[in-house]
């Protein structure tokens, strides 16, 4: 029997350093409440344990689930555009971006905007994909679960960034305030600390040079 049991993920063996990391969170506005308090999580375990530095953390919202990869793919290839043109302004060439509203689907109370300054030329060193998926009465929980498990990995292998699985797939509401940590006994315990600490690991091993 194990006495003291450490809820969630492990902190890795050495201190994982986010200062120079830039992580690109979407999360949905289906279940909000608990999607808001899964990505507080996610921030707070970034900034908190990781020192990732708040005005990195760039937050992007969509409509539910399903469509969490595409937008995770789509911003991904922004961020990797406008940092190749970073470069370029260097040489004095103009911005093919320019203009352009990276900001449209975003949930004001949580975003930061996209701005032109040094840090949004960086590219995303880590996606965070956070949703909660509810099962009802038919089998669309099944569909969605699955074409969103396939469509995250995908996105992650294919771009060689990191993606993280930050998708609860419940069968009650209670399950998913459990694992928000949003529980009425207080029990549970928020996976986005979790999904935060992973994305700053995952950064880093892609950044590393070997
Ligand atoms: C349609 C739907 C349903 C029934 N349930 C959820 C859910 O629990 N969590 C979630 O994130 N999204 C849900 N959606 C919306 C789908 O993910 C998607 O947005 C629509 O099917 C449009 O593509």
């Amino acid at each position: 029997m194990i006495d003291e049991f450490h809820k969630g993920l492990e902190p890795a063996a050495v201190p994982q350093d986010g200062s120079n990391l830039r992580i690109l969170i979407v999360h949905t506005r289906w279940n909000s409440p608990i999607v808001q308090g899964l990505v507080e999580g996610a921030k707070k375990a970034m900034v908190e344990q990781h020192k990732v530095r708040p005005e990195n953390i760039v937050i992007e919202s969509v409509p539910g689930a399903y469509e969490l990869p595409f937008a995770a793919k789509k911003l991904l290839e922004v961020s990797q555009i406008r940092a190749a043109e970073g470069a370029n302004d260097l040489m004095g060439n103009v911005s093919l971006l320019d203009g352009l509203n990276l900001t449209g689907t975003s949930s004001p109370a949580t975003s930061t905007p996209a701005a032109t300054s040094t840090a949004s030329k960086q590219a995303f060193d880590a996606v965070i994909c956070i949703g909660v998926l509810i099962k009802g009465s038919t089998m669309h929980f099944e569909y969605i679960c699955e074409a969103v498990s396939q469509g995250i990995m995908r996105v992650g292998l294919d771009s060689g960034v990191p993606v993280i699985f930050g998708v609860l797939t419940c069968l009650t509401e209670e399950q998913a305030l459990n694992r928000a940590g949003m529980d009425k006994a207080g029990k549970g315990h928020n996976h986005g600390l979790d999904w935060g600490q992973g994305a700053v690991e995952m950064a880093l091993l892609k950044n590393r040079t070997l």
